[in-house]
Order: C-alpha cells, then sequence, then structure tokens
C-alpha cells in the first residue's frame, strides 16, 4: 500500500524528467560562478519574475534570511506579519544571525497586513528607535490557509513602501500557487516587490533549492551573504537541472492541485468530527479542526490512526490539520484519504 503523504507540498519528490535532467547536466564550479546550468536555472527564474537577476540558495529559510540581511544592517527593522512563516519557522535567523529587529503586525485572515497599520508602524527618524528599513509580505500565506494575495494589495503595498523610502520583501515560496489561483502571471503578483524568494522544493516537485530574484545590486548582496550562510555550493547544476525542468512544466500543473484540494475539502465536510475552516481550501491547503463531534481524540490520535492506514496528515494544533495537495497526490489518493479519515472518526 502506497503512502499519501499529505503533510506538506515539501515532500514531493522529483519527476522522471527532473531526474533525467540531473543526470545529464552539465556542471561547474558555482562559488565561481562557472556552473552553466545553475547559470540558466538564475535567468530564468529572473526573467519569470519581471526581475534583473536571481541568485540560487539551498532552501526557502536561506532565501528569506539571505534577502532581508541584504537589505538591513544590525538594529535595522522589518516589518512583518506575526503569522509570517519568517517570523514563526525560520528560528528567529533575522534576529540572531543579522541583528534585525522584527516589528510583527497582525495578520488579517486574508493574509494581508493592513495598511494603516503598516503606515503607522513606520518608525520617525528617531535616534531612540530602530530604523523601518523593510516590510515583508507571504504570498500564497500559509498559516492565513494558503490563501492568495492579490496583486492590487501588494501593488498598494509597494507604493506606500516607495513614498516611505523603505523597500518590500516578498516570500514567495509558494508564489506560483498565488499566481495559478489568481490566473495572473508570477511577474505580476512580484512587480510590486524589491526581492522576492520562491521555493522549487514545494508544488513544483524540486528536490531541493529556492531563488532569490531583485536587481543586480541587491542580488550582488545577496551574493556575499549567501557565502557567509556557507551556502555557496559547488556542481549545484544537479540541482539546478532539476529546478529548470520545474520551471518549464510545473506552473501549469498547479491548478490540479487546487482542484483537488477542493475535492478533498467536499468529502471532508461531510464527515461528523471535522469542521473545515471557513473559506478552506484557497489553494493547495485544507485547514481544518476537530468539531466537538470527535469526542475524546485530539488531532495527534487521528494523525497516529491515519498513519496506520498509510495516510499522513499534518497535527498543526492540538486539535487542528494542514493538509497539502500536491503533483503526487492524485484522485485516487483523495478518495482514500476522505475515506481514511471518516473510518477514524466514525468507526
Ligand atoms: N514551510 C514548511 C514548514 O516550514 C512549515 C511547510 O511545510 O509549509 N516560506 C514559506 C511560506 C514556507 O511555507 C516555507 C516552508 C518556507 C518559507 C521555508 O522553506 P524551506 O523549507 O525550503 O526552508
Amino acid at each position: 500500500m502506497e503512502t499519501i503523504d499529505l503533510r506538506s507540498d515539501t515532500v514531493t519528490q522529483p519527476t522522471p524528467a527532473m531526474r533525467r535532467a540531473m543526470a545529464e547536466a552539465p556542471v561547474g564550479d558555482d562559488v565561481y560562478g562557472e556552473d552553466p546550468t545553475v547559470n540558466r536555472l538564475q535567468s530564468m527564474a529572473a526573467e519569470m519574475l519581471g526581475k534583473e537577476a536571481a541568485l540560487f540558495v539551498p532552501s526557502g529559510t536561506m532565501g528569506n534570511l539571505a534577502a532581508i540581511l541584504a537589505h538591513c544592517t544590525r538594529g535595522d527593522e522589518v516589518i512583518l506579519g506575526n503569522q509570517a512563516h519568517t517570523f514563526l519557522f525560520e528560528a528567529g535567523g533575522i534576529s540572531a544571525l543579522g541583528g534585525v529587529h522584527s516589528c510583527q503586525l497582525p495578520n488579517q485572515a486574508d493574509g494581508t497586513l493592513d495598511l494603516e497599520d503598516i503606515r503607522q508602524a513606520i518608525r520617525a527618524d528617531d535616534p531612540h528607535q530602530p530604523i523601518t528599513r523593510l516590510v515583508s509580505l507571504e504570498n500564497t500565506h500559509n498559516r492565513c490557509g494558503g490563501v492568495a494575495l492579490t496583486m492590487e494589495y501588494t501593488q498598494a503595498v509597494g507604493e506606500l513602501c516607495r513614498q516611505r523610502g523603505i523597500r518590500l520583501h516578498l516570500d514567495g515560496a509558494r508564489l506560483f500557487n498565488a499566481a495559478a489561483a489568481l490566473g495572473v502571471p508570477a511577474s505580476a503578483l512580484a512587480g510590486p516587490a524589491d526581492s522576492v524568494t520562491f521555493c522549487l522544493s514545494k508544488g513544483l516537485c524540486g528536490p531541493v533549492g529556492s531563488l532569490i530574484c531583485g536587481t543586480q545590486a541587491f542580488i550582488q548582496r545577496a551574493h556575499r551573504v549567501r557565502k557567509q550562510l556557507g551556502g555557496g555550493m559547488r556542481q549545484a547544476g544537479v540541482l539546478a537541472a532539476a529546478g529548470i525542468v520545474a520551471l518549464e512544466s510545473m506552473p501549469a500543473c498547479l491548478v490540479d492541485d487546487h482542484f483537488r484540494a477542493r475535492r478533498l475539502a467536499k468529502h471532508l465536510a461531510s464527515i461528523p468530527g471535522l469542521a473545515l475552516d471557513p473559506g478552506t481550501p484557497q489553494t493547495n491547503m485544507i485547514f481544518m479542526g476537530l468539531s466537538n463531534d470527535a469526542h475524546g481524540l485530539d488531532a495527534q490520535d487521528v494523525a497516529d490512526r491515519l498513519l496506520k492506514m498509510g495516510v499522513k496528515v499534518g497535527a498543526v494544533g492540538p486539535r487542528r490539520f494542514r493538509l497539502v495537495t500536491h503533483y503526487w497526490i492524485d484522485d485516487a489518493a483523495v478518495d482514500r484519504a476522505a475515506a481514511a479519515f471518516a473510518e477514524v472518526l466514525q468507526g
């Protein structure tokens, strides 16, 4: 029995076409800038996001960290959401390694930061206060339900940042999911941001890696930070080759993941004991909780019982789950996962 892994889209394995490309990739020493496959991936990424340049990094976490450290110096402040991945799940790297102070604003249910909150949070020129250098947004927004931030909203934040002389970073780990959900090119969502990080190793099925995109001058600074963080890789073309296939072939598949998330949610909504969050799923993530009908069970009990039936799900709170669809979840897997939930909760 094959395991159905709905814990995250980070669990995706490379496709056969990616494995072939990895085996055949021309490589060189990327610390010398001599890996032709990495260079090609970086050019492709920059072009797709409408930016001057891009830098290949080992992870989304390093992408956000290197980008924020390239924008800010010690004591500078970044405005971000209190549900942001960078704030919650990146081990405090921006402050631990960069001395960057964070100003956390409440994320709204739709993943945005209120424009007025941002306006109020931008510091005056006062030696008692840190210098507001950067705003960081997340699209799609993971903890807010995988919701896509619109182009109009991102433009409004970009405009505010420009007026006040601060920079905008976008954690676009799943930017191509947002683009697929909104039916707009990723470049339109990236346009207002000075820098964008996106991941190959989530719904796009690449095995490893993320890209930071921005101006030539910014990418040069990020390049030095990547080296400081130990992220300079040598014959990384074997990884970049999979990334090229990911960018060529996977963005078009994401609508199917979103469709399957809706199909799975529809099944789950009919199971007594489960209470889906309003509006879920927005893209490829379903967030839900156990309702009062599920007596004496917590999310981990349910996850453990599902595991015995070959279904892996994420328990993200005592009574909460996150389920993520991806390329390796087909219609049959959706139906099997829903049937397993029904058996655990009703059986
Ligand atoms: N998110 C992971 C976990 O860390 C929660 C997941 O399973 O969703 N930005 C966003 C919005 C992310 O969701 C993630 C990964 C990252 C950055 C970090 O990417 P990696 O894991 O490549 O460092």
